[in-house]
């Protein structure tokens, strides 16, 4: 005790010390806040900032993404921490290649932006289990996101060594680094809303904690109306113009402003008009806002298994201004950039005093006006109506305002930008096929069957994860059935129906070693029935189910109890005793794929079968394995592969995941009317029926060599892989 104590006095007066020095050079880093903005270095300012996480892009593209967010107008890289990236068994760290965190930080400082960084450990994303480990959940009286002790004592030592890891970098901005707020939690209003008491108390207490963690610059928690003090409550959303900080001491921030949305197998592809996005970034300015985030600004790629359940694509491009590539999605990254310059331009006003507000004849159309001095003052006029354009008198001047648009006038006098009026049009980005011929070969697996060396069999059915802990998709869910030579079924050709229930989210049913059908769910409703009359034959049956997971759920309350897998029941109806209930009989398990065991997935695996090709070459074929070389294209656009005749499974080139692989053909019906050419007020506007969900998958340049890349892809389902391509983007 009193040895700690001397040690932090000790600290106390190095602290001293080192703010004394620089105070006496003339610096003073610091950053706090008031019921304006973020004060940095002792200035209030506003704060443009955007969305890129480390995992979904590689460390190669960093530098070429930060320079366009810098190119962009963006002041600040908001990132979450991916726990289950770093820690991938109990204090097993992992900070390398994609999860370099330090690396990160400090690419972003070079390039001049500062970090923003949510810690969470809690970070939804629709990133695999919201960021979580899979272990966390064995760990014995475990309940995530509450006031309970094995959950606190973990996300207490997760969090302090990340903090412990910054500071030793001196990556804070009063240790000379970029980052200027961290957060704690994620959007956990809502779950506190539902829960009551101990989720009051559970955020009492992560707010403790991590302000106790002594950072130097701070906290934020987002979605979070009673964020303990010092803490700030900062909104997510479309639209954030009408919230209130819960004291009044506390800037106005918005911490996710969603740029497009996210992608999932089978939904339709969501678009956020450009228009909608700057006006609705504007509206927040204009309105007191000082610190606005754009969700994404490069959504990037959810490579290998990292996409959450239910059923996030791979591509995570989210509609951001830099898309999945790292090339700028325009017209939006240009238009937003010019509403930046806009914005900058009126930060002198914006910072120093509160706005008049008037209305300009109705109260659709309104004035906010910054006004100092006259030398200083911004103005910002709006048109709230979402269809009829107005001639508004301001000032001196007459001045049109487009219908669902904001103009922002840095002098109060001149026009520099207006949020509908977008210059330069929408070029389409081309997907150019690349000469390429792969020479595929393949390797078919048998289906699993059960068998008396099995190491793991119970009388019961169980919960996939609770056997695989994610170390594959794949469980094998294996049993046999007798048939009786009396049976009336044998006679009559009447074939018993098989009924099987399962919590998700793709099952594969094989009888006798041939594929029966596959039932798959969805975003909605990830829950499956498989319900066929099969082909049983006297004596013994065997029955292979694949029960498939599509990623771990990232959302919902206490989403470590929902369940994945056939959990029954399992049930032979039609037979002469009437119904013969499976689900209590012998099943054995087997975890993961033969392939997976023999890491056909990797250069040095592959290398341990014999592989059919030429005329033998497996089409159309459940549990394939494919394998091809071929040379890195030419040039440096990004590259990518055409997928679109394959089934569903996982892509490989050179032993890195490129990802899980499902066209997903989007039922037609689940799209909007999105009308670019008139006004553009529905944010999140869904197109692409009648086409695959996704069809093109990123090849990370610095993954290839120039020549003798070996890829590799599973096939589950059955896909023709002449039909695969390699394109570039153009
Ligand atoms: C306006 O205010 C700014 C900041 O207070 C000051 O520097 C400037 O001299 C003032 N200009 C006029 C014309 O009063
Ligand atoms: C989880 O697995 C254990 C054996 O490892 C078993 O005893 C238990 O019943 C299983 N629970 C569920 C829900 O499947
Ligand atoms: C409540 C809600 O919809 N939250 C979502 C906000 O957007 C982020 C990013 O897509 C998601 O992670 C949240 O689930």
């Amino acid at each position: 005790m009193m040895e700690s104590l001397t040690m932090q006095k000790e600290f106390h007066m190095l602290g001293l010390i080192l703010l004394l020095c620089l105070w006496v050079c003339g610096v003073t880093a610091s950053v706090s806040y008031d019921h304006k903005a973020l004060v940095i270095d002792g200035q209030r300012r506003i704060l443009i900032s955007g969305s890129i996480h480390y995992p979904r892009s590689t460390p190669e593209m960093w530098p070429d993404l930060f320079q366009k967010a810098k190119d962009g107008g963006l002041d600040v890289i908001q990132t979450y921490v991916f726990w289950n990236g770093h820690e991938p068994s109990p204090g097993n760290y992992y900070f390398e290649d994609r999860f370099d965190l330090v690396k990160f930080v400090k690419l972003a400082q070079q390039a001049g932006l500062y970090v923003h960084l949510r810690i969470g450990p809690y970070v939804c994303a629709e990133w695999n289990y919201g960021g979580f480990p899979v272990w966390l959940k064995y760990v014995p009286g475990m309940a995530f996101r509450t006031d309970n002790e094995p959950f606190k004592a973990a996300m207490q030592k997760f969090t302090t060594k990340i903090v412990t890891m910054m500071k030793a970098e001196s990556l804070f901005q009063t240790q000379g680094g970029p980052i200027i707020m961290s957060q704690i939690e994620n959007e956990y209003g809502p779950v506190e809303w539902e829960i009551g008491a101990p989720g009051k108390a559970y955020t009492k207490w992560a707010a403790q904690m991590a302000v106790g963690l002594d950072t130097g610059v701070p906290w934020d928690m987002c979605k979070q109306e009673d964020a303990p003090d010092p803490v700030i409550d900062t909104c997510n959303g479309y639209y954030c113009e009408n919230f209130t900080p819960n004291e009044n001491f506390k800037p106005k921030m918005w911490t996710e402003n969603w740029s497009g949305w996210y992608t999932d197998f089978g939904g339709a592809i969501s678009h956020r008009p450009t228009e909608d996005l700057a006006y609705s970034v504007a509206r927040f300015i204009q309105n007191r806002g000082s610190f606005v985030n754009y969700y994404m600004y490069h959504g990037g790629t959810n490579f290998g298994r990292t996409s959450s359940g239910l059923f996030i694509a791979t591509s995570y491009d989210y509609d951001a201004p830099i898309d999945e590539y790292g090339l700028p999605n325009e017209p939006k990254w240009s238009h937003l950039k010019n509403l930046h310059k806009a914005i900058k331009q009126c930060e002198p006003a914006l910072i120093s005093v509160d706005p008049t507000v008037t209305w300009l004849g109705n109260k659709n159309l309104e004035a906010h006006v910054y006004y100092v001095n006259t030398s200083i003052c911004a103005a910002f006029l709006a048109n709230y109506d979402t269809k009829s354009a107005a001639t508004v008198t301001f000032g001196n001047g007459q001045y049109d305002l487009p219908p669902w648009s904001v103009s922002i006038l840095p002098d109060c006098k001149t026009v520099v930008f207006n949020t509908a009026t977008v210059n330069g049009h929408s070029f389409h980005k081309r997907m150019t096929p690349v000469e390429t011929t792969f020479d595929w070969q393949s390797y078919s697996e048998e289906p699993a069957y059960s068998s008396d060396d099995d190491s793991i069999i119970a009388n019961a059915l169980w919960e996939q994860i609770n056997v695989t802990r994610d170390s594959s998709d794949y469980l094998w869910y294996l049993t046999d059935v007798n048939i009786s030579p009396s049976e009336s079924f044998i006679k009559n050709g009447q074939f018993p129906t098989l009924t099987i229930n399962s919590a998700g989210h793709v099952l594969h049913v094989f009888v006798n070693g041939q594929l029966s059908g596959t039932v798959y769910g969805g975003l909605d409703n990830p829950k499956v029935t498989f319900s066929e009359s099969v082909n049983l034959k006297v004596g013994n049956n065997k029955i292979s189910l694949l029960s498939v997971a599509v990623g771990l759920p990232n959302v919902g309350l206490h989403f470590e109890t929902w369940n994945v897998g056939v959990l029954g029941p399992v049930r032979l109806k039609g037979l002469d005793e009437g119904t013969r209930d499976l689900s209590w009989q012998k099943w054995s398990y087997k975890v993961g794929l033969k392939g997976e065991s023999l890491s056909l997935h990797t250069i040095t695996g592959s290398s341990s079968i014999d592989w059919t090709q030429g005329s033998s070459l497996a089409k159309k074929q459940p549990l394939t394995w494919y394998k091809t070389t071929f040379d890195a294209p030419s040039g440096n656009d990004p590259v990518a592969l055409d997928m679109s005749s394959m089934g569903k499974g996982e892509i490989w080139i050179n032993d890195q995941s490129i990802g899980r692989h499902w066209p997903a053909y989007i039922a037609h019906g689940n799209c909007d009317e999105c009308n670019y050419a008139g006004t553009f007020t529905n944010p999140k506007c869904r197109t692409n029926c009648g086409e695959p969900t996704q069809k093109w998958y990123h090849i990370p340049r610095s993954w290839l060599s120039s020549s003798g890349n070996v890829l590799v892809v599973l096939e589950e389902w059955g896909g023709d892989p002449t039909g695969i391509s390699l394109v570039k983007r153009t």
